[in-house]
Parts: C-alpha cells; structure tokens; sequence
C-alpha cells in the first residue's frame, strides 16, 4: 500500500493506524498548499492526477485502487489486522462505541477545523463560532477521557489515531488545551505510543 500524507495533517491518522496495525506501506509526501507530489510520479508532480479530489488521506492499495476518506480508510486498516484489536469485532456493542467515537471526530471535529479555522479567508465571527463548537466537544472529551484511557475505553483503538491528529490542531491554531486536563493527558499517552512516535519522527513532527 501506498499512503499519500502531508506531515501533521489528518493523514497522520492513517499513518499511525497502518504503523500499529503492522502492515507493509510506503509514503509520498504531498504539499497541500501547492497541491503538488514531493516525488514526481509518472513525470508529473501534479497530486491532482493522483487525487481528483485533491485532498491527503489518499491510500493506494497494490491492486492500484485509490481511495480517500479517512474515517472509512481507518476502518480498512483495522479491520486488515484483527489480531491488533484496533476496532473491536463487527456486529458488537463495543465496535457501535468505537465507531461513534470515529465517526464523532470526523464530522464534529475534524470537518469544523477544517476548512474552517485553517484557511484566512474564513470570517472573524465564522472562526469563533467554529472555535466554541469545538470547545464545546473539547470539553466533552475531557469529562469522558477523565475515566478512561482511550475513546472505547481500555484498548488504544484508530479512534484515537484520529482523535489524536485533529485534536493536536488546537496547538498550531494557538487554542488552549489547558482548560482540558484529561484530554491533555490523554494526547500525552497517544503520543507515547512507540508506533505513534515512529509516525510522528518519520512525518518530520519529531526527533528520533
Ligand atoms: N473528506 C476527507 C477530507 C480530508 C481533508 O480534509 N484533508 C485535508 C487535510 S487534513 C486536505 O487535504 N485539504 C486540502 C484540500 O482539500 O485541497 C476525509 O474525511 O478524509
């Protein structure tokens, strides 16, 4: 499999999901601001010719399929390794739980960051309407994060790979997270994760 990713942006989550998973992948680094591949492919950098859609979680199977969304890619992941408990079985209480949680942070988190807050375009009263919805579900995460370890309770599951990469977003958009204790605690424990660290150092976010 072929993952194309931009350090730091939601295809981080992908990312840690396939290092945990253990699956063979390979990377190519896309520059969203410019839309174009760091390694040229085909004799074109343009990731439009990759991705219509032009946007970064992309995975390639070795099939040659491409497919993007990363709530639904997450979910591929997990299910190629059962043996990595990274979604709990299909058809229980505890894969609804872990779902809703990866369904929660795509459509309530990530897709108000962004676009929202991150393009300057966005108006004053948009942006701080956006940045209440997302205190609002910080602070929620905070109270559930406050008696467990991860999202779905005790297992690290590709919820919080997720979580995870849009949560860290508060940081680069100088939104406090002090206010959230549990919830800083919490990205504190994903990050120590060694496969999150390898991530994290192989995207150029962290040292060795
Ligand atoms: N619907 C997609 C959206 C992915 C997305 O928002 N990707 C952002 C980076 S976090 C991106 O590539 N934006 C560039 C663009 O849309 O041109 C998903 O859920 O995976």
């Amino acid at each position: 499999m072929k993952l194309y990713y931009t350090p730091g942006a939601c295809s981080l989550a992908v990312h840690i999901a396939l290092r945990e998973a253990g699956l063979p992948f390979t990377l190519a680094k896309v520059d969203l601001a410019t839309h174009k591949l760091a390694e040229p492919e085909h004799g074109s950098d343009d990731f439009y010719m990759v991705s219509p859609r032009g946007y970064v979680p992309l995975l390639q199977l070795d099939d040659g399929s491409r497919h993007t969304e990363a709530a639904s890619l997450l979910q591929y992941v997990a299910d190629l390794a059962p043996a990595r408990a990274l979604l709990p079985a299909a058809g229980t209480r505890e894969r609804l739980e872990a779902v809703g949680w990866l369904t929660l942070v795509s459509t309530e988190l990530h897709k108000v960051f962004s676009p929202w807050l991150w393009h300057k375009e966005t108006a004053e009263s948009t942006r701080e309407a956006c940045k209440a919805k997302v205190a609002m579900r910080f602070a929620e995460l905070d109270k559930h994060l406050a008696t467990r370890d991860f999202l779905a309770g005790k297992q690290f599951t590709v919820a919080d790979a997720y979580c995870f990469a849009i949560v860290n977003w508060a940081n680069i958009l100088h939104m406090p997270l002090n206010p959230y204790p549990a919830l800083q605690s919490y990205l504190s424990r994903v990050a120590a994760r060694p496969k999150v660290q390898e991530a994290l150092v192989a995207e150029g976010l962290a040292r060795d």
